[in-house]
């Protein structure tokens, strides 16, 4: 059955936030390189429209798509990402603080977490800060395909406990095999203000 996010396009790409216009409603990806953030919207628009790569650092910009006009998904350049100037990695942390807080009309914001490598210190300071600045995150555990099945329950609950939130409040996904996709796909219409609208 067709789905409002089957319509998203790519709109633009910009490392300054000032330059991506403005929005009604957005929701973003933020996350370690490499933790699925791509590979996540192309499962939730069940098309290729972001690039992945299994080598971390792929998406460089602010990457900005389209489910109607002016009701946004963004992917964001992942954090931990050693290699490179440490200028560059500067100029990231100015370009995501930027974005997430200049961005008022963010509706939620996904932190994604590796289900098996569980929170790294860097999601943990990116999970404080999104609290202190009071933004509205959730965190979506990813790769879940890499837990094995018995140890699923368990798991959940223990990165669940590591990122302080509830386990059924933890979204539990994996791109890869379509494991909470159907719900991650409602919950980003519905914050977007999309849902229901055929494509
Ligand atoms: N097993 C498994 N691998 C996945 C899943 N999702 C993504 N991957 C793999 O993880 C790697 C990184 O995926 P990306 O989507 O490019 O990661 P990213 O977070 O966008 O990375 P940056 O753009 O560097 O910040 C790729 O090799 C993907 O194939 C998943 O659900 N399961
Ligand atoms: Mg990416």
């Amino acid at each position: 059955m067709a789905h409002a996010l089957d319509a998203v396009r790519f709109l633009l790409s910009d490392t300054d936030p000032a330059k991506l216009g403005a929005s009604l409603a957005e929701v973003a990806f933020v996350g370690r390189s490499n933790s699925g953030k791509s590979t996540m919207i192309n499962a939730l628009c069940r098309k290729d429209l972001a690039r992945t790569s299994s080598t971390p650092g792929r998406t460089r910009t602010i990457n900005v798509y389209e489910a109607a006009p002016q009701r946004r998904i963004v992917d964001l350049p992942g954090y931990g990402f050693a290699t490179g100037p440490a200028a560059s990695r500067e100029g990231w942390g100015a370009m995501i603080e930027g974005y997430l807080m200049g961005t008022k009309t963010l509706a939620g914001i996904f932190v994604l977490v590796d289900a098996k490598l569980g929170p790294t210190k860097l999601d943990l300071e990116m999970l404080n800060w999104l609290q202190a600045e009071r933004l509205p995150w959730r965190v979506v555990a990813t790769k879940v395909d890499q837990v094995k099945s018995s140890r699923s329950f368990v798991r959940r609950r223990e990165v669940a406990q590591l990122v302080g939130m509830t386990p059924e409040a933890l979204a539990w996904v994996s791109s890869q095999e379509g494991t909470g996709i159907v719900e991650l796909r409602n919950e980003v219409a519905r914050l977007i203000g999309v849902a229901g609208q055929k494509s």
